[in-house]
């Protein structure tokens, strides 16, 4: 007993802020990404882009660009052979795959599009050769506007769907309708939010490089996914998936936006095995901006109904979601729409609701993951709603929320879109935020400004997530892959060095430290000694890469199974040349001891007697000090937030500053409170730039008008707060080590806040902000509308 007590006090690493390994390397420059790794040889392609949103390709002339000296090759589509299209297949109903090809076929379907590849000795000549190609479009009707494309007479623009609504789905329970007549207050309103990108700092990057001799594809790219894209190409090239291996080096962030497939990834790994040379591409700022998928564009009309004490009874949606030109893969264009209404309900208490969703498809840049998909535009329609019918009922929006979040003897809560949330802190965030903010010297700080003419609002969000998703719900659409479970290899190397290999891929999470952390604790061994391979094909058998945040939990649950194994193999040989029994045996930071006494044995030690000094085990001691397991979370877990934030709008610039943020969070049991709370800060900074800066803007023609950073304004530091964190840290009941995922949620909570607050410190006007980002022209608009009336 004694024993155990002393054992519990030593310092765990899991809870720590460990120091991020992966920093050194990365802040003194010597971080590797695949630019960095191209061979000096290595061929360039660039891509003559189409400047059309809608058009059929007359004819290409490549004849002149072909003969530019430094020009290895031209391709067009016609030029790459009979190969299959890249489909997003899906047993979802009403829903229709797209056909993408590496080059735009007969068609292109966005600005942007790659229409030839251009394959010489440098960028400069491929770069120089694209002005030199000449390519004739018939311009077809545009398919620009989302509302104008889902109706039945709109000009097509995948004829193989006969429709461009790629898939419709709806969500009900209860008479909604019957619920919604019978609400004391009904508030309502038709909320959007505008296309966003991104913006990694690194942009997309891929090498190919083909080895013959060894029939091996490898494909160097800044990918999320490597294990499904060494998929999807084994499949589209008919080669084994050890034929192909696909590395993910240093990513300089993806956020979603690396988490697809994209044509110029298919295109250099078809080239470097057609050409037999390593080929590379690298996306300047222009590419990225208007070919990068992009994010949140979505038409949500929708109605709640409440009872006169404020209790939720129904709501009812409307979402249309314009996710541009292509049915991404390998996760459809319904990602983000569907999301949209399954997570409408929020984390309240509600029985009847009845959402629609559309995902329309239009001649714009298609549309993928993005931080957060689908929960930052439900979050903050419901939220606005929540607002809004508080002000109509005259009671404050803290004590709407506790009314009517879900309790904690309520869990397990099924909501009624079908998802059931575990036990999280809801309530519990809520109060905490109210806490933490002093929320009642805040209203009366803001009365006083108010008294002076200022206009100081507070806002608050609450939102719960589903995260570190497994088998039972990524597989209910039927996807071509499996998404739900991640394996973890671990071994004792010969030295006593531990290697855990992972198929998650780490593109700025900071991996490398939480996983070690989480291997260090259950296998005892020293963290020094502890490297993580991550983001490598090769390195496990099946696994899928970075994304949903999911890695802490499926990763960290395969770590923990393949260390607990491991740590069995390693006691057993101990408990032989120790001559103790196993039971009495302990592993901590390296060291192998018999409790109770001064007798121990390093990893190293093991090592050696295993693999070295073999003869000194018994024969069925000698097994491999490696053990392989795959983790599972089957439905995942909810993880759970308050944001509250305060801001001030300047009456003559209509610029808005930011005043305070804060979150309170359940992100279960912490790996590394240092991360978690830079994931944290990274993701309300972005959340803060939905609300208030970034937009994609297409004109009527489909041509984009936000091709530079000149135009797309993303948040500095000087528009960031220091975000105030609380962690509230209960344990997931669903997940093995009690993580739940953290990753995206800033950006989830943040748009909604902010836009509460701002509709705050206009209450006095009665202005509605139901459209994202609010940039000072919207806000200009909205308050000279409101003061005319
Ligand atoms: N973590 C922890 N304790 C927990 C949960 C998480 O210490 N209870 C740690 C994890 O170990 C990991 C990080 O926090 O180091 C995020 O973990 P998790 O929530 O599991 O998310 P993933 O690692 O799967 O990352 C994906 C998520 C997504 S989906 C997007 S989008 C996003 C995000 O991560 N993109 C990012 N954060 C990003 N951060 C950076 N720097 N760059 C991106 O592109
Ligand atoms: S959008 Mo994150 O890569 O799931």
């Amino acid at each position: 007993r004694a024993d155990t007590v002393a054992r519990d006090r030593r310092p765990r690493r899991v809870g720590s802020r460990v120091k991020r390994f992966e920093d050194p390397r990365l802040l003194s420059g010597r971080g590797s990404f695949t630019d960095d790794k191209a061979p000096p040889h290595a061929l360039h392609v660039a891509f003559r882009r189409s400047d059309q949103s809608h058009a059929r390709i007359v004819d290409i002339d490549t004849g002149a660009a072909a003969e530019m000296p430094g020009v290895v090759a031209v391709f067009t589509a016609e030029d790459l052979g009979d190969i299959a299209p890249v489909r997003a297949t899906s047993r979802m109903k009403n829903y229709h795959a797209t056909s993408l090809f590496p080059l735009a076929r007969h068609k292109v379907r966005y600005v942007g599009e790659p229409v030839v590849a251009v394959v010489a000795e440098s960028r400069y000549c491929a770069e120089d050769a694209l002005e030199h190609l000449d390519v004739q479009y018939r311009p077809l009707p545009g398919v620009v506007d989302p509302e104008a494309a889902a109706e039945g007479d709109a000009p097509l623009l995948h004829e193989e769907a006969g429709t461009n609504v790629l898939v419709e789905r709806v969500f009900a329970r209860d008479d909604a309708d019957a619920e919604m007549a019978a609400a004391a207050v009904r508030v309502g309103g038709r909320f959007r939010m505008r296309r966003k990108t991104p913006m990694a700092i690194e942009g997309r990057s891929y090498l190919a490089e083909y080895d013959g001799g060894r029939n091996l594809l490898t494909l160097t790219s800044s990918t999320q996914i490597p294990g499904i894209i060494r998929d999807l190409l084994a499949e589209l090239l008919d080669v084994p998936a050890h034929g192909i291996r696909v590395v993910a080096p240093d990513v300089g962030g993806g956020f979603g936006g690396k988490g697809s497939l994209y044509q110029e990834e298919l295109l250099v790994a078809l080239l470097a095995r057609r050409l037999d040379q390593p080929v590379r591409w690298t996306s300047d700022r222009l590419e990225d901006l208007i070919s990068t998928s992009q994010a949140f564009d979505e038409i949500v009309t929708a109605e709640l109904g409440v009872d006169a004490e404020g209790r939720l009874l129904a709501l009812t949606a409307e979402v249309l979601g314009d996710i541009g030109a292509y049915s991404i893969y390998p996760w459809t264009g319904a990602l983000e729409p569907v999301q949209v209404a399954s997570f409408l309900p929020g984390p309240y208490r509600l029985q009847a609701y009845r959402g629609r969703t559309r995902a329309v498809c239009t001649s714009k840049a298609p549309t993928g993951p993005y931080r957060g998909v689908g929960r930052p535009i439900s979050t903050f329609v419901i939220e606005r709603l929540i607002d809004m019918a508080a002000r109509r009922l005259g009671l404050d929006p803290a004590e709407m929320r506790r009314r009517n979040l879900v309790a904690p003897d309520e869990f397990p809560y099924r909501t009624a879109s079908g998802i059931v949330w575990d036990q999280s802190c809801f309530t519990e965030s809520l109060e905490a935020a109210l806490d933490g903010v002093r929320y009642g010297e805040l209203r009366a700080m803001q009365a006083k400004a108010r008294a002076e003419g200022r206009l100081y609002g507070i806002g608050i969000a609450s939102y719960a997530e589903l995260t570190g998703i497994g088998t039972r719900i990524s597989a209910a659409p039927g996807m071509p892959i499996n998404t739900g479970t991640e394996q973890s290899t671990i071994r004792l190397d010969s030295t006593g060095s531990v290697t855990a290999a992972f198929g998650v891929a780490s593109h700025g999470q900071g991996l490398e430290t939480t996983l070690a952390q989480v291997v260090a604790d259950e296998l005892g061994c020293d963290i020094n000694d502890v490297r993580i391979v991550q983001g490598d094909s090769a390195a496990v058998a099946h696994g899928t890469g970075t994304y949903a945040s999911r890695s802490a939990v499926l990763g960290g649950g395969a770590a923990t199974l393949a260390s607990r194994d491991l740590k069995a193999k390693i006691l057993r040989v101990a408990a032989f040349v120790l001559d103790a029994p196993v039971e009495e045996l302990e592993a901590y930071d390296g060291q192998i001891s018999r409790t109770g006494t001064n007798r121990s044995l390093s990893f190293k030690d093991i090592a050696r007697a295993v693999y070295v000094d073999v003869g000194r085990l018994p024969p069925d001691l000698r097994e491999e000090m490696q053990s392989t397991r795959v983790y599972d979370p089957f439905v995942g877990t909810a993880t759970s937030a308050t944001h509250i934030c305060t801001l001030e709008i300047d009456p003559r610039t209509y610029k808005v500053t930011l005043d305070r943020f804060f979150v309170a969070e359940d992100c279960g049991r912490i790996i590394n409170p240092m991360i978690v709370d830079g994931q944290v800060q990274g993701a309300v900074a972005q959340g803060i730039g939905a609300a208030l800066f970034e937009e994609v803007v297409y004109d009527g023609e489909g041509q984009i008008l936000t091709a530079s950073l000149a135009d797309y304004v993303v948040p500095t530091a000087a528009n960031v707060p220091a975000v105030e964190i609380v962690h509230l840290e209960a344990s997931s009941p669903q997940t093995l080590g009690g993580f739940r995922g953290m990753g995206e949620g800033g950006t989830i909570g943040a748009p909604a806040a902010i836009a509460n607050a701002l509709a705050d410190a206009l209450s006095h006007l009665d202005v509605d902000i139901n459209e994202l980002p609010v940039t000072p022209e919207r806000l200009f608009r909205l308050i000279e509308n409101a003061k005319a009336e």
